[in-house]
């Protein structure tokens, strides 16, 4: 693993698995999208990791001109990075889901290794009161879904995406994730440095266990060397720990609404820039300090 001196917090401002009645604090509209990145750009994070939503209703959407209603007010107002969503929603096919980035062409994307479960049904049982139709049956049906990203897609989305110079955030949900990296990485289709995000806590994928994390950091210094960055996020409650862990360990963090809707034990997070404070506090608590967007460009050797 590359080990630089800086921590790369990237925030994840809305994503697809929490809906509009979780949490009056998850941005749907196109300005709560801007401001929420904005905040949180502005309270630490070098990168924002950006979904987009129907207004009516908070829909998870991959249209790009409802990205393009909050992109360009982000970059004239930061210098944050820019990652949009290859990932989109598991119920939306892959031609769907690549056109935000092949069209709006940003510095990074993320990239999910493997066809997976994705199990939303716990928050079906915490949060009993749904807004809109949608939601209720997009919960329910995770039950009987596949998040698909076969071999085939993995390797469309890489190809069409090469022209525009767009890097990768390598979305690894368990350790075979980290196998079929290398594979693509082996075929020449991601170029170093790599971004690798582990994802721990999710129905489906690797859990949150300190072991889980340790076997996943392991088996990435295996397979990449010294030509990865990596990365963490913890779903739900696993959020906070998880990133120190990485943080402790010499690795990046990701955190945001569309990972945990919490800040604290029962508390709602009321925005994506606490969730920042909270990990940059305990950044700067272990003596590191955070990447601005520039250093986060420069370590990625991001396009700019
Ligand atoms: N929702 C996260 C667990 C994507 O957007 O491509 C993973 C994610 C997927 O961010
Ligand atoms: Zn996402």
């Amino acid at each position: 693993m590359a080990k630089p001196k800086k921590v790369i917090i990237t925030c994840a401002v809305t994503g697809a698995i929490h809906t509009p009645s979780m949490s009056p604090h998850l941005p749907i509209t196109p300005e709560q999208i801007r401001d929420e990145a904005l905040a949180a750009a502005e309270a630490g994070a070098a990168i924002v990791h950006l979904h987009a939503r129907d207004p009516q209703n908070g829909k998870p959407t991959q249209d790009p001109d409802e990205f393009r209603k909050f992109l360009p007010q982000i970059k004239a107002r930061s210098n944050v990075v820019i990652n949009l969503t290859t990932g989109g929603a598991p119920t939306m096919g892959v031609e769907e889901r690549l056109q935000p980035a092949l069209q709006l062409k940003p510095e990074v994307a993320s990239l999910n290794m493997g066809s997976m479960n994705f199990g939303l049904y716990e928050m079906l049982n915490r949060f009993k009161d749904f807004k809109y139709d949608w939601e209720r049956p997009y919960l329910e049906g995770s039950d009987d879904r596949i998040f698909r990203n076969t071999f085939k897609d993995i390797a469309y989305i890489l190809e069409s995406c090469s022209a525009n110079q767009t890097r990768f955030e390598i979305e690894c949900y368990d350790i075979g994730h980290l196998y079929t990296a290398a594979h693509f990485i082996d075929r020449g289709l991601i170029k170093p440095p790599f971004l690798i995000q582990s994802v721990f806590g999710l129905r489906g994928g690797i859990g949150n266990d300190v072991e889980d994390v340790m076997h996943m950091k392991r088996t990435a210094d295996r397979l990449f060397g010294e030509d990865y960055f990596w990365s963490v996020l913890g779903a739900g409650r696993g959020q906070i720990p998880i990133a120190t862990m990485s943080a402790a360990m010499g690795g990046h963090t990701r955190v945001g609404l569309e990972d945990s809707l919490w800040d604290g034990p029962g508390n709602l997070a009321k925005s994506n820039a606490d969730q920042v404070r909270r990990i940059r506090t305990v950044i700067e608590a272990l003596s590191l300090e955070v990447a601005s967007p520039d250093d986060a460009r420069a370590m990625l050797k991001l396009k700019g």
